[in-house]
């Protein structure tokens, strides 16, 4: 599969989102995010999978590719459209023997620029970088990143990359004119109470600062 460069923006991960997943879903779904990842870290299986076969729905036939945190199997029972893997999970090339069907997408975190040069050889269909700042939602990130480093290994791999941890409406546009593209948020939309508008103001920002 040609590998792609997208920009696209907001890549939403939904994480016990106050609105609810599926007021969220719809939400991103009906504002053309192009990526929303599921990650239910303390659910157990049957409920994660029967979320994602409810996001499915929700997804099917829109512009919005549901991806699936750290499991293939859920990612392949609900028929979602990829799988993302973290530096300590399943490695991008077992994950592709698991779930072995055309079209699919393989998403690596990463979380500095010799971690996301190595990743190019596991070839996944785009990567995450960060943190780029500290952040509460995930306390065991690693070192913050800062806008500067983050723009630069954006700029250093030829594929879609996404920005990760901490960014809100506030801190954005330092990230996008470093050179960040595509962004991902968890707090700036899970914590909103009207998720709509929280997407619709950050994309907002987002195409005001995106060259
Ligand atoms: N990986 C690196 S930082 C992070 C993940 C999953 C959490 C991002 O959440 P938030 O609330 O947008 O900082
Ligand atoms: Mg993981």
């Amino acid at each position: 599969m040609k590998r792609m460069n997208e920009t696209f923006g907001l890549y939403l991960i939904l994480t016990d989102p106050v609105a609810g997943y599926e007021a969220c879903a719809e939400a991103a779904a009906r504002q053309g995010v192009r990526y929303i990842q599921l990650r239910m870290k303390n659910a157990d299986d049957d409920a994660f999978l029967a979320m994602a076969k409810r996001l499915r729905e929700i997804t099917r036939n829109t512009a919005s590719r549901l991806i699936i945190n750290d499991n293939p199997r859920v990612a392949t029972q609900a028929d979602a459209d990829g799988v993302h893997l973290g530096q300590d999970d399943l490695s991008i090339s077992e994950a592709r023997a698991r779930w072995n069907m055309p079209g699919k997408i393989f998403g690596l975190s990463t979380h500095d620029l010799e971690q996301a040069r190595r990743a190019l050889e596991q070839q996944p269909d785009y990567i995450g970088i960060g943190p780029v700042f500290p952040t509460p939602t995930k306390p065991d990130a690693g070192p913050a990143l800062g806008v500067a480093e983050t723009g630069r290994i954006a700029a250093s791999v030829p594929i879609t990359s996404v920005a990760i941890g901490g960014i809100n409406a506030d801190n954005l546009p330092a990230l996008i004119k470093a050179g960040a593209r595509n962004y991902c948020v968890i707090g700036a939309v899970n914590s909103a109470p009207d998720p709509s508008a929280a997407i619709a103001h950050l994309q907002r920002i987002w195409k005001t600062h995106v060259f």
